[in-house]
């Protein structure tokens, strides 16, 4: 009895554990940019992400402070320090190349870019679809207890009346 309630379930968790990775994978990937050793170089300098992922600004104990700022105001890191850890995402639309700055270390080149490219959002149909499938099942028990339960009733009905007919020819 243990083992046909446990199959199913382990069934559905492999199911739902495999959609969410999938989907994770799909929306929410981070790339993390440092400072190089020259001290005045983003690396890389260029990064190439889609839709719904992040940008991590992260550096520890460097010998100069630095900052990340994006040219048109999309996100900025704030005052210049030696440990930043800042963290942007970029949401859906928001698609095309951003210019940043490392404002103490602009006029000596620290600009990096970052390339954001569209994303269809096709990641969610596959979920909807597994949902209906675990909801359609569902049903099926019900007339087949129906079913079940009139067979058995009916069985009973024809034995008693044969029972009765039997004692009354007696
Ligand atoms: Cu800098």
């Amino acid at each position: 009895m243990r083992f046909g309630i446990a199959a199913p379930l382990l069934l559905s968790i492999i199911l739902l554990t495999g959609s969410i990775d999938t989907s994770a994978d799909l929306q929410q990937e981070e790339a993390t940019i440092t400072v190089d050793s020259t001290n005045f170089r983003f690396s890389p300098p260029s990064v190439t992400i889609s839709e719904g992922d992040t940008v991590r600004f992260l550096w520890n104990g460097e010998l100069l402070p630095h900052n990340a700022v994006e040219g048109g105001g999309i996100f900025d890191s704030g005052e210049p320090s030696r440990n930043v850890d800042y963290s942007f995402t970029f949401g859906l639309g928001t698609n095309g190349t951003y210019e940043y700055v490392c404002e103490p270390h602009e006029d000596m080149g620290m600009i990096g870019t970052i390339i954001v490219e569209a994303v269809n959002a096709t990641g969610n149909q596959t979920t909807e679809e597994e949902t209906d499938e675990t909801t359609e099942e569902k049903p099926l028990s019900a007339p087949f207890l129906t079913i079940l339960t009139s067979t058995a009733m009916a069985t009973i009905l024809t034995r008693n009346s044969q029972f009765g007919r039997g004692l009354s020819d007696e």
